[in-house]
């Protein structure tokens, strides 16, 4: 078998030299069918998709780092579709459904847990806005509770509900539905998945260039390992997507931030769900190895650095203890960034572009891990059939020039 988790990891961190053959990643062919520019969740559900749902297996995947080394390796793994707008919610309830069935079809444990996820409100502005995602949830179809603060409390135990606090609780939004995965685990089980049926993963392959033809249509990439080339190219690079268009002389409306998170130290379980603040700009979990897992607000510049502010980690901390006194003697394990692209209204691009060829998937921003499975599916049926799937239709480039806006970022329990 050419494919395992232990080789990946291997293949990833040693540039595959000196490994025996069947350890490596393949030697790129000269041309594909497709190539996905990101082996991130995004990318490689994308593959998988094309292969298993439309028959297209002749593609492969160009990673510049190893599988799953992005944002999808780094992120908090909050898994909600609690939107505003019906065009976000048909998108992220698409993707929360294929997730409920998803370990089993990968045939790979995703520690997928439904455990809840609770949004606080702390002044009666935030009640207000919780309560309007309530209604607008249920009448889209999707379970969405309101809670008062007893109620909170009765669902998470260690809530600080005390009114005399900084942010006290006035409320909260509740879907249970709503949880955590296992990120690597999601990346593997769709690189696993996408290899069995064909696709090359090539690993160390950065992208460098997009060749075009007179026509100005794609003919292929230049790479680390050379040119390859392809009928279609698909960017699914979170990050470094406005980078790698202008490979094509492509100008995208995305700016990328540092977003940061960490883990405290392992204890007994004590946090049963997922809560999350969007007037403080922290939330937390806690992961089944007994870390609480905390993140925060995004960097109030942009950047291409991986490590952000310490006085943001620092906000973050503070706002958690206030919330969960109990957490106050935690120390901190390791704390993290990731590299996020963000459009101006917070919603993702997800369709063809002006370059023939050429398809974007992109400007997920800080929430683009709960839709990995979304996003891979209605991207592949994109690519495939050269018109938007219904569910990305709205998030076409072309909402920019018409001033049509998806603006979900009053929907986002983060800071932008
Ligand atoms: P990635 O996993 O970043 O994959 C993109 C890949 O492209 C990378 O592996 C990169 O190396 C590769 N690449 C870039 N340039 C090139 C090139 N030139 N050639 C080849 N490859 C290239 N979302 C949620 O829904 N819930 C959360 O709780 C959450 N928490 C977050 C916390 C943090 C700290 C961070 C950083 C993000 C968080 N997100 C969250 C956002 C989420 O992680 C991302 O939106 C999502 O993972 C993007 O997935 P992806 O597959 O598109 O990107
Ligand atoms: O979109 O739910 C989310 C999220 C949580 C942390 C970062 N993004």
């Amino acid at each position: 078998m050419r494919f395992s988790l232990f080789n990946l990891v291997r293949q990833g961190l040693a540039g595959n030299r000196g490994w025996p053959r069947q350890w490596r990643d393949p030697a790129p062919k000269p041309a594909y069918d497709v190539i996905i520019i990101g082996a991130g969740g995004h990318g490689l559900a994308t593959a998988y998709y094309l292969a298993r749902e439309f028959g297209i297996r002749d593609v492969a995947v160009l990673e510049k780092g190893w599988l799953g080394g992005g944002n999808t390796g780094r992120n908090t793994t909050v898994i909600r579709s609690n939107y505003l707008w019906e065009e976000s919610q048909k998108l992220y309830e698409h993707a929360l459904r294929l997730w409920e069935g998803l370990a089993a079809e990968l045939n790979y444990n995703l520690m997928f847990s439904q455990r809840g996820v609770m949004m606080l409100a702390h002044s009666a502005h935030d009640v207000q806005i919780g309560r309007r995602h309530v209604h607008a949830n249920r009448l889209g179809g999707i379970d969405n509770e309101w809670l008062s603060p007893e109620e909170a409390k009765a669902f998470c135990p260690p809530l600080n509900i005390s009114r005399d606090i900084r942010y006290p609780v006035l409320g909260a939004a509740l879907q249970r539905r709503g949880g955590v995965a296992r990120h690597d685990a999601v990346a593997w089980g769709y690189a696993r998945a996408a290899d069995r049926l064909g696709v090359d993963i090539i690993q160390n392959c950065a992208v460098t260039g997009i060749r075009r033809d007179a026509a100005g249509a794609v003919t292929g990439v230049e790479t680390a390992r050379g040119f390859i080339g392809a009928r279609k190219i698909g960017i699914v690079a979170a990050g470094h997507s406005s980078v790698v268009a202008a490979m094509a002389g492509l100008r995208l409306p995305l700016e990328s931030f540092p977003l940061q998170a960490l883990v405290s130290e392992p204890v007994k379980p004590f946090m049963p769900c997922v809560v999350m603040s969007n007037t403080i700009h922290a939330y937390v979990s806690q992961s089944d190895k007994g870390e609480l897992v905390i993140g925060g607000g995004t960097d109030q510049y942009p950047s291409y650095s991986q490590q952000g502010g310490l006085h943001v980690t620092r906000h973050t901390i503070e706002a958690i203890c206030e919330l969960f006194p109990a957490t106050r003697r935690l120390r901190m394990l390791r704390n993290w960034g990731g590299i996020v692209d963000c459009t101006p209204d917070r919603s993702p691009i997800i369709g063809p572009t002006p370059v023939p060829g050429l398809y974007l998937n992109c400007g997920w921003g800080t929430g683009g891990f709960k839709a990995t499975p979304g996003s891979g599916h209605v991207f592949a049926a994109t690519m495939a059939r050269g018109e938007p799937h219904p569910f990305a239709a709205p998030f076409s480039l072309e909402r920019f020039a018409t001033g049509r806006l998806i603006d979900e970022a009053a929907a986002a329990a983060v800071a932008h």
